[in-house]
This record gives C-alpha cells, sequence and structure tokens, in this order.
C-alpha cells in the first residue's frame, strides 16, 4: 500500500546516477524508472539493478516541456555548475521555481523525474535539494550524502576507472563488491608543504558540510534567513580558524591572505577529479599562475582584476567610515550592537558575499567574494582559449580542496576583522555573570583526563549509487581524521539561592603559535574554535555538568548513505526533519585537530553566560534541531543566541576587568563564570582503532 511516507522517500532516487535520464534504458538491462508518455509504455515504473526491490506506480501525468525551464538547460551536461557565478544562480532559480510550483512528493517526482538527465548534472541535485528543505510538506526527506551521488568529487578518476576495468573483467556469477581506498595520502605528495594538509582539505565531510551550508543561505534565491550574513561570517572564520590549527599541528605557518591579485599565486592545484560523474576532468591550476581578468564570456560579464580591488578598497572605506552608502545615497550605519534591524555584520557580509537582492548597494560594492572564487576558479584558462573545466575552487562542494580557497576566504575574513575591530570591546557586565563560578572543567576520555587522541578511521560508502558499474556494488572506502570520543566535565557553583539557567560556550585553541610562543588575547582570538555551546539548569550550590563530544553544536551525525535511508524507513516526522536540516554541519570525525604524535598543547576556554540575556523567542514554537545548530541555525527559526557569533572573542578584549589589565585569554578567565584548561592532543596515525 502507498502511503506518503513512500512517495517521500521515493524522491530518494532522483539522486542516483544523476548523469543519466531516468526515461532511457541503460546498457545491461538496466531501467530506473519508466514514465508515462515515454516510447515505453508500463505504468509502473521499475528500478532494476542497485534497487531491485524498487517500485514506482507513476500516474497519468502531463509532460514538462524543456522550454518551461528557463534558464536551466543553459548550463550544459557534464560540464561544472558554480553557485559563484550570477548566469547559475538565475539557471538554478528558474529550475528551483518549477519544482517548487509542485504539489507533493508526488508531484514533485513526476517532474524531476522528467528533467533528470536533461539540465545539468550539479543543477538538478542542487534544486531538487533546494527545494526539499524549503519544501514544509517534505520536511521530513533526508538527502543521501553527495559522496554517493557524486563520487567522482572525492576520488580521482584513475580510481573510478580502475574499479569499472575490474566490474568488465569479473565473472558474472562473482557477487562481491569490488572496493576502491582512497587516502590518506590524496592528492599530492609531501614534497609540497601544503599537501601535508590534503587529507583535510579533501576530507569528504568537510566539502559536504560547505555544500550543504551555502544550500540553505543561498545568495540570489528569495530566501531571507535570519544572521544569514552574520553567519556567512562566522561559519567560514571557524572554517579557517581550524584550518590554522591543522597547520600548526603539523608545523605549517598560518594561512596568509590573498592581499595581492598581481603576484602569481605560489601554490597549484591538481585535483585529479571529475564533473558530475562525466568524465570531464576539473581544470588544474600550475604553481605560480598569476590571476587574470575574467574573461569567460560564454557564462558571465568580463570582470578585471582592478574591479576587485576597488571593492575591496570601498569596503574597506565604508567599515572605516562606519556606514554603507545606499542607492539613493544614504548612509546605513554599520554597528553591532542593534537591538532591532539588521546588525552592520549582516549588512556588511550581504555586500560582501555579496547578493544583487541583498546588497546596501550591489553596483557600488560589487561581488568580491563570488567573483573572487569565479577569477581564481579560472585563473589557468580564464578566456576559454583552451576549452578547460573551471577549477575546484568554483563548487560549492569541492571548494576546500584547493589551498587557494583558504586565502581568498582569509581575505575575506580580514575584512569581517577589520569591522569587527571598529565595535566597542565588550564591557565588563556584558562579561561577567555573578552568583556561578566554574570550580574546575576539563575533558575525560576513557578514564583518562585531559589527553585527547586522534588518528586514522575509514568510512564506507556505495559509489555504484552515483555511477553505474555494470549493476555491480562498488564500494569506496575514504581514509579520514578522527578521534576518540570524550566528555567535558564542568563543576559549577551557583551560589545565588535559586536555580540558574547559563549558557556552556566551549572553544579550543593552540596554546602556543608558531613560534612557539604562548599568544596575547589579539593573537589567539581569532583561533579560538567553537567545540559546544549548550543550555544547562543549574540547582543552588554545587553542580556537576557532563556532555559528551558527540553532541557539540557545530557538528552533524554523520552522511547518511542511500542504504542507511532506504533502511530507516519511514519515521517520526518531526525528528527526521531535524536530521535533514542539520545534515547541514561539520563533521563529528573533524571536530579536533590532528595534534601530533608526542603531543600537542591546547587550551580550553568555558564561559557561562546569562540565558535569559541569550535566548531569542521564536514564535510558534522552536523546531528541535540539535545538531550543527551553531554553524547552520535552525529550521524555520532565528538563530538561537542572541548574542554575537563567535562571543567573546569576535572583538577586541576589554581593556580591563576587575580592575586589572587584560593581555591574554587566561584574564578572562578571572572572572568566576570563565576557566581556562590545558589539554594535549596525541594523534595516533594508524593506532587510533
Ligand atoms: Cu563558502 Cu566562498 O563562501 O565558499
Amino acid at each position: 500500500q502507498r502511503t506518503m511516507a513512500n512517495d517521500q522517500q521515493r524522491l530518494l532516487y532522483l539522486f542516483e546516477l544523476p548523469q543519466e535520464p531516468i526515461q532511457t534504458p541503460r546498457g545491461g538491462g538496466s531501467v530506473q524508472f519508466k514514465l508515462e508518455n515515454d516510447d515505453t509504455p508500463p505504468s509502473v515504473a521499475t528500478r532494476v539493478g542497485l534497487s531491485p526491490s524498487v517500485s514506482v506506480p507513476v500516474p497519468e501525468r502531463k509532460d514538462v516541456a524543456l522550454q518551461d525551464l528557463g534558464t536551466a538547460t543553459s548550463i550544459p551536461m557534464g560540464s561544472a555548475f558554480s553557485f559563484f557565478l550570477a548566469s547559475h544562480r538565475r539557471a538554478a532559480r528558474d529550475l528551483c521555481n518549477v519544482f517548487m510550483k509542485t504539489n507533493g512528493a508526488e508531484d514533485l517526482m513526476q517532474v524531476a523525474a522528467r528533467v533528470h538527465g536533461k539540465v545539468n548534472e550539479t543543477l538538478f541535485i542542487y534544486a531538487i535539494s533546494f527545494v526539499i528543505l524549503r519544501k514544509k510538506e517534505l520536511h521530513s526527506v533526508r538527502l543521501p550524502t553527495m559522496v554517493e551521488v557524486f563520487p567522482s568529487r572525492f576520488v580521482p578518476q584513475e580510481a573510478l576507472s580502475r574499479a569499472q576495468l575490474q566490474v568488465n573483467r569479473m565473472d558474472p556469477n562473482q557477487s562481491e563488491a569490488v572496493i576502491i581506498e582512497h587516502g590518506p595520502e590524496f592528492s599530492g605528495s609531501p614534497v609540497k608543504p601544503e599537501h601535508r594538509v590534503s587529507y583535510w582539505r579533501e576530507d569528504y565531510g568537510i566539502n559536504v558540510h560547505h555544500w550543504h551550508w551555502h544550500l540553505i543561505y543561498p545568495p540570489g534565491m528569495g530566501v531571507d534567513r535570519d544572521r544569514k550574513g552574520e553567519l556567512f561570517y562566522y561559519m567560514h572564520q571557524q572554517i579557517i580558524a581550524r584550518y590554522d590549527m591543522e597547520r600548526l599541528s603539523l608545523g605549517l605557518p598560518r594561512v596568509q591572505k590573498l592581499d595581492n591579485w598581481r603576484v602569481p599565486i605560489e601554490d597549484g592545484y591538481f585535483p585529479k577529479l571529475t564533473v558530475n560523474n562525466s568524465g570531464r576532468a576539473w581544470g588544474s591550476r600550475q604553481d605560480n599562475t598569476l590571476p587574470k581578468d575574467f574573461r569567460r564570456t560564454e557564462i558571465g560579464d568580463p570582470v578585471d582584476i582592478t574591479d576587485l580591488e576597488i571593492w575591496r578598497a570601498r569596503l574597506l572605506g565604508a567599515i572605516h567610515q562606519g556606514y554603507m552608502v545606499d542607492r539613493n545615497g544614504d548612509k546605513v550605519p554599520l554597528r553591532d550592537d542593534v537591538t532591532s534591524g539588521k546588525r552592520g555584520i549582516d549588512i556588511l557580509a550581504d555586500a560582501l558575499e555579496a547578493d544583487a537582492d541583498h546588497s546596501v548597494n550591489f553596483p557600488y560594492y560589487g561581488d568580491l567574494h563570488n567573483i573572487g572564487h569565479d577569477i581564481l576558479a579560472f585563473s589557468h584558462d580564464p578566456d576559454n582559449a583552451h576549452k578547460e573545466e573551471m577549477g575546484v575552487v568554483g563548487d560549492l562542494g569541492t571548494s576546500l580542496r584547493d589551498p587557494v580557497f583558504f586565502r581568498l576566504h582569509k581575505l575575506v575574513d580580514d575584512l569581517f576583522q577589520e569591522y569587527k575591530l571598529t565595535q566597542p570591546p565588550y564591557k565588563e557586565e556584558e562579561l561577567f555573570l555573578p552568583g556561578v563560578r566554574i570550580e574546575r572543567a576539563g575533558v575525560v576520555r576513557d578514564d583518562e583526563a585531559d589527553v585527547l587522541l586522534t588518528g586514522w578511521n575509514t568510512r564506507e560508502f556505495e559509489a555504484s549509487r552515483g555511477i553505474d558499474f555494470n549493476g555491480r556494488p562498488v564500494i569506496l572506502r575514504l581514509t579520514h581524521l578522527d578521534h576518540k570520543p570524550f566528555d567535558y566535565h564542568i563543576q559549577i557553583n551557583n551560589d545565588l539561592r535559586e536555580p540558574k539557567e547559563v549558557t556552556v560556550r566551549i572553544y579550543l585553541a593552540p596554546k602556543f603559535n608558531g613560534r612557539e610562543q604562548e599568544m596575547n588575547f589579539m593573537e589567539q582570538r581569532i583561533l579560538w574554535c567553537e567545540l559546544d555551546k549548550f543550555t544547562v539548569h543549574l540547582k543552588p550550590g554545587k553542580n556537576h555538568v557532563v556532555r559528551s563530544s558527540k553532541e557539540s553544536s557545530i557538528t552533524n551525525l554523520e552522511e547518511l548513505t542511500f542504504k542507511d535511508l532506504e533502511n530507516s524507513g519511514p519515521g517520526n516526522s518531526s525528528e527526521q526533519s531535524a536530521f535533514n536540516f542539520c545534515g547541514c554541519g561539520w563533521p563529528q570525525h573533524m571536530l579536533l585537530p590532528r595534534g601530533r604524535p608526542e603531543g600537542m598543547a591546547f587550551q580550553l576556554f568555558f564561559m557561562l553566560t546569562d540565558y535569559a540575556k541569550d535566548k531569542v523567542s521564536n514564535p510558534g514554537g522552536v523546531r528541535r534541531c540539535a545538531n550543527g545548530v551553531s554553524f547552520c541555525g535552525m529550521q524555520d527559526a532565528k538563530y538561537p543566541d542572541a548574542r554575537p557569533m563567535g562571543f567573546p572573542f569576535d572583538r577586541r578584549p576589554a581593556p580591563t576587568l576587575q580592575g586589572l589589565p587584560v593581555n591574554t585569554t587566561a584574564d578572562y578567565a578571572r572572572l568566576g563564570n570563565a576557566f581556562m584548561h590545558d589539554v594535549t592532543i596525541k594523534f595516533l596515525g594508524d593506532k587510533l582503532n
């Protein structure tokens, strides 16, 4: 018997083999869905091969004309789709509009199945995911991991071709899966220092997170989300801080901002991957490539390096003048301490990211971030002379792989930090919470205190969901960094006579900089990485709070594979909905930096703030979404923390606290509601398990 839940679950099959039209019978006798109005008559669509049990009855329905798709067909199949290009954003909007007009899961599947395999593959997956996340009636549909939809984004083409050959040579009666192992060497040799962090940049989880984040917070898609600009700043700032922690673990210097577009970019990048499972190679960039004016007129208006320089200068001018100028010539003040309306950081970020719909003055402040991505993505072939594909830094789901991504985003973050330094430091009364005191705080793992362990682990995915290997199972076994789970233990005295609700904020930073020196507040300020943030109810007197690392406010539950989704069945829809939205979130296995084999010193910073002041009222009830909330916000609700993101490290230090000057973060820990504690992170390599 068909149920609504079944309809929703069947949407999953739209994500399989994104490069192949659903109506077309493929080699090896595999046919996915057969639809009414096809040349082939059956009214029951049967998926044969990978998921033989799935049978999809298809009621009669009007066809979808390709001309109704607007500019969605303008991006060729098999080529890259870049959300950083205005023309591609338009195509996405056009396709999303078609899908948004459908009514319910069955209708969406009917329309989408006809479009599947006829529009650009990544665009299709983007649009169908976007619509599933936006449509209330589809909130219980969960998205399968991009690793299985587009294996070609995660493992080199060479490995996929080898698996194909192996499958071709296999005895047809042989049933075991072919296994593709990938990592931990990833894309390059240790000859280049940047490759020492390849395992991190090329981690499947952080790239999927980045794809998913931008899917929820897209510019130019008519989506208005609470504090979107601020979260753009904060989430990317935290990625850079985490990247720097990783680099310091490996003895590499912190990432340098891409300050000068007129000199060659030292580090090249050779992705070895293909676009859309299509076999078409992503562009690669040689070492010492000079960024050039963008002249890919087939996909966008020309833009010069000079434009980037002018936009940056205008943004800096606005930051230092304290206001932006809108299209009417009126001043729009940039201040974070507004109690209503947009905060300065949101206004600045919307003009920087940028987005013609939300920028306060798009022609004037331009499009620094998106065009920055474009210029870098096409620096190897800026005018299409070689007919080369864009580089991976042009795609939301692959851009973190390229070292230049971090240099660009360090430039972006530099502007945000410049703005943040114009804001008044927090006053003692904003930092201090009288009456509650942290007596002790630290971490415990397997009965050992204050030593955390990292090392390699593996995770398996089905590559054969995204690519047809003659209908045979092919498994990707990806190596990734991981750590042993641990608990935070916090002993808090509540000296008030009544119970008190507090927000607990936990951050991690390296104890020493690249010169092995302790850092002052300003140097360490932008290295603090959020580990967790949660609310606790303190009874009067002593409280012992224990919290698992798995519950982190920034992390997602693990990636959902097709098999997970098929096996889960229709369940509690609100729980599933939370899960889906939180599909956005930093991967749990990347919560900690790798540290060093001999152990590396890090510091934990704990702070309690008054929940009565932090809480945000969400009329209509708060949707539960326990995971990834600090990086991803909540579905259909306001961002659940009234403080500026990154508090208290987003601003300069208070000049004095309790009458004494502030030089280091430890001076903040003089406040009873704050606490600092040293921990060691040891990298065990293969010996983690
Ligand atoms: Cu996430 Cu540049 O915004 O990649």
